[in-house]
């Protein structure tokens, strides 16, 4: 028959998969800060919790969460001295930080004396510009910084 399907040789998908590799390099490269298969980016916006997790989610992300001291100084870089959210809050219950995601904490780096539920209470974390962890309220409006697997 001279009618043919439109199908995508196994070359094509290999030419189109090296490409995404490349693309993945350039953007590592060029905007973000790579740590193992994460990646993380900012678009610069200060912005509430509930917002920046919803900046994040639209471009299906999460909230910078550092697992190790790696993660953590990547994302202190990438934030270059403006506080940042993680993706880590003691709302379910008060006291227990958790990650966004459910699991229980693997790591943490609070400042002394954090974190205190300080005043009228905070259930969101904060990356100060020395790396170190302090407990504030959601409500207030720090850095977007997402992760993305890579
Ligand atoms: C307050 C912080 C609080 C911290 C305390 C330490 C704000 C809104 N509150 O200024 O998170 O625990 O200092 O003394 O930044």
């Amino acid at each position: 028959s001279f009618l043919r399907l439109a199908t995508t040789s196994d070359k094509q998908i290999q030419t189109l998969q090296a490409q995404v590799e490349k693309n993945k390099n350039l953007l590592a490269f060029s905007l973000g800060k790579k740590v193992g298969k994460k990646l993380f980016l900012t678009n610069r916006e200060k912005a509430n919790f509930d917002r920046v997790k919803v900046l994040c989610e639209q471009v299906e992300a999460t909230i910078a969460t550092p697992k190790n001291a790696e993660e953590n100084k990547a994302i202190q870089n990438l934030a270059n001295g403006t506080p940042a959210f993680l993706g880590i809050t003691d709302k379910v219950q008060e006291g227990q930080f958790v990650y966004i995601t459910g699991e229980r904490m693997t790591y943490t780096n609070w400042r002394e004396n954090e974190p205190n539920n300080h005043g009228s209470g905070e259930d969101c974390v904060l990356l100060n510009n020395d790396g170190s962890w302090n407990d504030i309220s959601c409500t207030t409006s720090l850095l977007a910084v997402c992760e993305f697997p890579v």
